[in-house]
């Protein structure tokens, strides 16, 4: 087993790397930018060394600073986290390649999975349903025509490197595909350095779902359900639980049947998460994994009981499947994620700032990831998530009512936050039937509902 890891990332998914090293053992180093000086991850970590100024291409993803870190401190492993440098081949093969274990899926399996084209293609291979679309990599819009007619309009274009929504553009007829073609061209070589695209049948306001994956080093693959990510806006969830309201036990376990298949055949290792696009009918298509732990982790944790970070770190050590997840496996419950943001609740714009009062909510069933406290400054530099707050209940009822009584409980003041919304929303009647799509918030915020 790793001796000291350390952990390349700040904020809450920090905190929860260290918690998952203290109890298997293992000593911690912390990194963190100018910014982040008196943060918590500083302080409970067992060492930590400053790797550069707030902004996070000057620290947080500056390859030669983390490795530096790491090769000073003599570490065996780094934890990326999510964000950052969590999806970087290059930086994992570093790693590597400097003796340390890079605690994800191998770099190859990395630059598969950043190649949405390729990883479509792998999956596809591999028995995974694929949106319907563009085999390779489309050399020009009148390839892309040609393609279209095939597919059909409406279609989507999308950067073979894309992500975040970035590098897309939906396309209703042949006439209005060059220029679009050409703006999302440009959109992707100014966003990823990669003007690569491939298309797609456009599916109209979606449900997104999310399967999470498990690996050992041993073809050993276990999937532990799935998560509904729909609550969102501009590419950014929300809400998320876990499991999703309209996936059935037999459409489950159809998913996690194909799923332990294909990912032992493309060779994943680690943790991952597979998304798909649900359809009106109720049919899923695979759109693209995420080789990373993901925020909204902790609604499969309550409902699998499986540890998800200690899992990484064991089997990145070479641990089997076995040592960290029961078998059977079995799924219980519901959990419901508010993610708390720093920001304003009408404009969605981030709100900075010192926090004030600060009281963080508990009882039966309700976790809370935070690195915020009473007194503490949220920097500008980074991403506005200031707490997730999850609530764990026997069914969805349970833990919406639940949810209801953390919100509620839940102070913080100095800063504007999403407490509000999230309130909104679990009053809202379309959110307690489960019927939603990804396109719920901005109806919401269309009716009036977002008034404060
Ligand atoms: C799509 C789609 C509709 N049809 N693909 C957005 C981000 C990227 N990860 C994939 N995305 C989408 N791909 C096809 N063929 C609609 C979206 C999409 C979306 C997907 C998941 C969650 C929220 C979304 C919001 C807008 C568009």
């Amino acid at each position: 087993m790793f001796e000291k890891i350390l952990i390349a990332n700040r904020g809450e998914i920090a905190l929860r790397v260290i918690c998952a090293c203290k109890e298997l053992g293992i000593r911690t180093v912390a990194v963190y930018s100018e910014a982040d000086r008196n943060s918590l991850h500083v302080r409970f970590a067992d060492e930590a060394i400053c790797i550069g100024p707030a902004k996070s291409a000057r620290s947080y993803l500056n390859v030669p600073s983390v490795i530096s870190a790491a090769e000073i401190t003599n570490v065996n492993a780094i934890h990326p986290g999510y964000g950052f440098l969590s999806e970087n081949a290059d930086f994992a093969e570093v790693c590597e390649m400097s003796g340390i274990r890079f605690i994800g899926p191998k770099p190859a399996v990395i630059r598969l999975m950043g190649s949405k084209q390729r990883a479509r293609s792998a999956v596809a291979a591999a028995g995974i349903p694929v949106v319907p679309g563009s085999q390779g990599i489309l050399k020009d819009a009148d390839e892309a025509i040609q393609n279209a007619g095939h597919i059909g309009y409406p279609v989507i274009l999308k950067a073979v490197a894309g992500g975040g929504g970035r590098g897309m553009r939906i396309v209703r007829s042949a006439e209005e595909l060059p220029p679009l073609f050409q703006q999302a061209q440009q959109e992707a070589a100014a966003s990823f350095s990669c003007p690569d695209m491939y298309m797609e049948k456009f599916i109209a306001a979606p449900r997104h779902i999310e399967f999470q994956v498990l690996a050992d080093e041993y073809g050993h693959v276990e999937v532990l359900g799935e998560r509904e990510c729909s609550i969102q806006r501009r590419h950014q969830k929300l809400i998320e639980e876990a499991p999703s309201p309209c996936v059935t036990p037999e459409l489950r376990a159809k998913m996690c049947d194909l799923l332990r298949n294909a990912m032992r055949e493309v060779g994943y290792t680690n943790a991952g998460t597979v998304e798909f696009l649900m359809d009106e009918d109720g049919s899923l298509y695979f759109i693209e994994v995420n080789a990373r732990v993901q925020v909204e982790h902790p609604v499969t944790e309550f409902i699998s009981g499986v540890d998800m970070v200690k899992s990484q770190i064991l089997l990145a050590a070479g641990e089997r499947l076995d040592t960290c997840v029961p078998s059977p496996l079995t799924l219980r419950g519901h959990a419901i994620e508010c993610r708390v943001n720093a920001e304003n609740p009408v404009t969605y714009t981030p709100s900075p700032g010192r926090i004030t009062a600060f009281n963080v909510p508990g009882c039966v069933g309700v976790r809370v990831d935070t690195a915020a406290h009473a007194d503490c400054v949220i920097p500008p530099y980074y991403d506005s998530l200031l707490a997730k707050l999850i609530a764990y209940g026997r069914d969805r009822g349970e833990a919406i009512a639940r949810m209801n009584r953390a919100l509620e409980m839940f102070i913080v003041e100095g800063v504007d936050t999403s407490i509000p919304l999230h309130q909104r929303i679990l009053a809202d009647p379309d959110f307690l039937a489960g019927n939603f799509t990804t396109d719920f918030l901005s109806r919401f915020a269309a009716n009036g509902a977002r008034t404060v």
